[in-house]
């Protein structure tokens, strides 16, 4: 997974109409057909806080289509195009290393294990494109509503085959730093509360009690808020987030410390082992 962080990063800042965006997301594809997934490329246009259209590219990788019973797993790849929350180059792309492309590598990790031991349910990995390109904090307009996630909310709209259905999702969102710890976010507990203890009491079970806490915090509105509230698929978040307010992330949240730096093997494998668990755990 360490490695999947390190290609996502090299391909620069995968901001939507750049061509590091367009290579990796060609990758991407890549490498998900290369694990034996079926792709579905989901392409259409969303319009950003400041009015702008801007073409979208959300990416479905099915494993075994045939089966009923489905389990959704997804993350974003897109990067945001500004560093809002750092003191310097606030205008300039970051790397997303963590926000973007540690949840992504976690689950081309996933799909790899399962090119080599089948998985007893249907497996559906979404990379959701455009979620971070959302309206600056330091933007003069007021604030907005719904201007993150665009991709996820498209896709809630549109989903990639008719009448799609999930027994649950399973979300990743900065889940690669250091040290990060997962509390039990609101949006997660009001919609999937038994799906969530089900992956704590795992990622406990495994050993990685010190990354997963049973602390219960604020609701986000991440894609996962948008997955359960269009589609009604129960979706959890697994986010290093710690409450109290509403950008109470990582300290390299939205800043150019969000580059290799901070991304720990560690975290991500106790992520990746928990979900991995988790999946080949259902029946
Ligand atoms: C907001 O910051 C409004 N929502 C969290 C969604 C997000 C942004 N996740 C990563 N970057
Ligand atoms: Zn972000």
């Amino acid at each position: 997974a360490y490695t999947y962080v390190e290609k996502q990063v090299g391909f620069g800042p995968r901001v939507p109409e750049t061509e590091p965006h367009t290579a990796c997301g060609d990758w991407l594809v890549l490498k998900l057909k290369s694990f034996g997934a079926d792709i579905t490329e989901q392409l259409g246009t969303v319009q950003l806080y400041d009015g702008r259209n801007i073409p979208m590219r959300n990416i479905v990788a099915s494993f075994h289509p045939d089966k009923k019973n489905r389990i959704l797993l997804c993350a974003h790849w897109d990067t945001r195009p500004f560093a809002d929350q750092d003191r310097s180059r606030r205008n300039e792309p970051i790397d997303g290393a963590n926000d973007g492309a540690s949840g992504t590598a976690v689950l081309l990790e996933i799909a790899r294990v399962m090119d080599t031991l089948k998985p007893p349910v249907g497996i559906d990995i979404i990379l959701f494109d455009v979620e971070d390109h959302g309206q600056p904090d330091n933007d003069s307009a007021a604030p907005m509503q719904d201007t993150y996630c665009l991709g996820s909310q498209y896709w809630g709209e549109h989903p990639h085959k008719v009448n799609y259905s999930a027994k649950y999702g399973i979300l990743l969102d900065m889940v690669g730093a250091k040290g990060a710890t997962f509390s039990m976010e609101g949006v997660s507990m009001q919609f999937a509360p038994r799906q969530m203890r089900k992956i704590w009491d795992t990622a406990s079970q495994l050993g990685y009690g010190r990354h997963f806490m049973y602390q219960q915090t604020h609701p986000i509105t991440d894609d996962h808020y948008y997955i359960n509230t269009l589609t009604g698929i129960p979706t959890i978040d697994i986010i290093e987030y710690y409450g109290a307010t509403r950008s109470n992330f990582g300290p390299y949240w939205h800043t150019h410390a969000d580059n290799m730096s901070v991304i720990d093997r560690k975290t991500l494998k106790a992520v990746g082992q928990t979900v991995i668990q988790v999946i080949y755990n259902e029946t």
